[in-house]
């Protein structure tokens, strides 16, 4: 019986697969993409010739140890495909990421890529999204009055929630790459995912949430008996 770590692996070389010389990547994070990362670098090493976008400072880091060559949005607007893992993913190819902190930067990288595949392990696979909390990036300007917003407009949506804000290992307030904070949403299962994640983003101070609604193409999904293609 495989552990999570070796099915992750398995999703990850089975997105490897997919990768083509001059193609233009967004490179995903967490556990499940640091292993797509580690093994699209021993490619790299064997003179595989891509270029990548990564989607936090860790995996920035890890990519550079692997002599992944680098770039940013900002010279590379468009990319071909983008490997990034999650924390639940539906049959319809929607969403919930953020677990890690990262998912303003893995939102922006997968919206400017043709395609997006998940890599995942089969317990991230679910009916319904919404028993992982769902992850919303707020501006730190104001964050009380934004978290009471969020409370209203879940409330107002049908979903009322409870908010909780992430805290760092050593317990201070988590701060994101983009300098902001993280409240976790637990609003249950989620009934609307499309209508949720637009009120959400209507209000003023949330920055990003977690729900990938329309953006993942694919997902390479790891289970005990081999990989299973969703698409
Ligand atoms: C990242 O991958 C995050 O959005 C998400 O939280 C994480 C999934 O965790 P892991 O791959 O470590 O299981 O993209």
């Amino acid at each position: 019986m495989p552990t999570a770590d070796e099915l992750k692996q398995m999703a990850a070389l089975a997105a490897l697969e997919k990768i083509e010389g001059g193609m233009k990547l967004g490179l995903g994070s967490g556990s499940t993409a640091n292993h797509f990362v580690k093994s699209l670098g021993a490619r790299v090493r064997d003179g595989l010739d891509i270029i990548g976008v990564p989607t936090s400072e860790r995996t920035a880091q890890l990519a550079k140890a692997e002599g992944i060559r680098l770039t940013t949005l900002d010279e590379v607007p468009a990319l071909d495909l983008t490997v990034d893992g999650a924390d639940e993913l539906d049959e319809k190819l929607r969403l919930i990421k953020g677990g890690g902190g990262a998912l303003l930067r893995e939102k922006i990288v997968a919206a400017a890529s043709r395609r997006m595949i998940v890599i995942a392990d089969d317990s991230k696979l679910v009916p319904h999204l919404g028993a992982f909390p769902l992850p919303i990036e707020v501006n730190l300007f104001g964050l009380g009055a934004t978290r009471a917003a969020i409370e209203a407009a879940a409330y107002r949506f049908g979903q009322p929630a409870t908010l909780t804000r992430r805290l760092a290992a050593d317990g201070s307030p988590f701060v994101t790459d983009g300098g902001h904070a993280i409240i976790d949403a637990s609003f249950g299962l989620i009934r609307d995912p499309e209508g949720l994640s637009l009120a959400l983003s209507a209000i003023p101070g949330v920055v990003e949430h977690g729900l990938f609604i329309g953006l993942a193409t694919s997902a390479a999904i790891a289970t005990p008996d081999g990989v299973r293609w969703l698409h």
